[in-house]
């Protein structure tokens, strides 16, 4: 089934299906597939990870990390994850050249509360859920991590769509990114951060137009995904450190993996808008994410052949 064992791209899925799909993965490929919860979210979800390897037994392979669903209403990039995953696992022998030095890890809804609240509530929201004040809820996440935290394009305003936290991870959904990006201690070589929307591949840094020394590994593999793209689609991405070609944002969970959790390659990946923005329309779905794989593949390509 291309469609995957219980998992559509012709709908966007809640957070319970999401899980569930990743249990019977794990279930079905027990040899190159495990499931690990690895914390909860305020609301108390659990929030999961899916790590696959090519189940030859070892395990000390460097890491290639993916998370998406940072932002609540950006149900493209959730869909993305999920496209990564049913890729890697159920096309396995297609993709086994990504699989062989390396595992990946794969945590496609960081921010389930936020979610479950754009499908029940309020379709744009952004933030995560735990209250503030008595009236502003929520926490950007992709501001809340603790490296420059809160110097520049972020709101110390609870009601803000880019409120910073009260402190540096504040919020127990990037404790967990945090806590799972520190424990791969050196393996992890490439973090890849799903959002939308805008088609740009972005590397650090978000909080200063300067340019980390190694600006052009992260330059070569996310022009390997522009190039990859461009090639199969026509569709631009646009590709730059965040602060020189969007705009500059502390405390976001790129710079996080780059310059704390020592990824030497960490990139942003903004996928198409379609439709209005944040919300494609479902037939948008499969061509979206087919679109997406074909620039992952090429910047996981670039990775481990380096
Ligand atoms: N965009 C990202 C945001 O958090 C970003 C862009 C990422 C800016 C990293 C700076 C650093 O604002 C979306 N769509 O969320
Ligand atoms: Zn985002």
């Amino acid at each position: 089934r291309s469609a995957g064992r219980s998992i559509s791209f012709t709908a966007f899925h809640r957070h319970g299906e999401i899980n569930a799909y990743l249990d019977e993965l794990a279930a079905a490929y027990p040899s190159r597939v495990s499931v690990q919860v690895a914390g909860k979210s305020y609301e108390n979800r659990d929030i999961k990870t899916i790590t696959i390897s090519n189940g030859d037994g070892r395990t000390d392979k460097n890491v290639i990390f993916l998370d998406a669903g940072i932002h609540a209403r950006e149900w493209i990039a959730h869909a993305g994850a999920l496209y990564v995953i049913h890729q890697l696992v159920e096309n396995f022998a297609a993709n086994s050249e990504l699989l062989k030095n390396f595992d990946w890890i794969i945590l496609p809804v960081v921010n389930p509360d936020g979610y479950e609240y754009t499908h029940t509530d309020t379709r744009m929201w952004r933030k995560t859920r735990k209250p503030i004040s008595s009236s502003c809820y929520g926490t950007d996440a992709n501001r809340n991590f603790d490296f420059h935290w809160g110097e520049v394009g972020a709101s110390s305003y609870s009601c803000s769509d880019t409120f910073r936290g009260e402190t540096a991870f504040s919020e127990p959904e990037t404790q967990l990114v945090r806590d799972l990006l520190l424990s791969l201690s050196g393996r992890g070589k490439f973090y890849l951060t799903l959002h939308s929307y805008g088609n740009y591949l972005l590397y650090p840094w978000g909080w200063t137009s300067a340019l980390p020394s190694s600006w052009r590994d992260n330059d070569e593999v996310a022009q390997a995904g522009a190039d990859a793209i461009s090639k199969a689609t026509g569709t631009k991405y646009t590709v730059g450190s965040s602060t020189n070609v969007l705009y500059a944002a502390a405390g976001g969970s790129d710079d996080y993996a780059f310059g704390v959790a020592n990824f030497p390659v960490s990139i942003t990946m903004e996928l198409p808008a379609g439709g209005t923005g944040f919300n494609p329309s479902t037939n948008q779905i499969q061509s979206f994410v087919e679109e997406t794989w074909v620039g992952i593949k090429a910047m996981g390509q670039k990775v481990v052949e380096k």
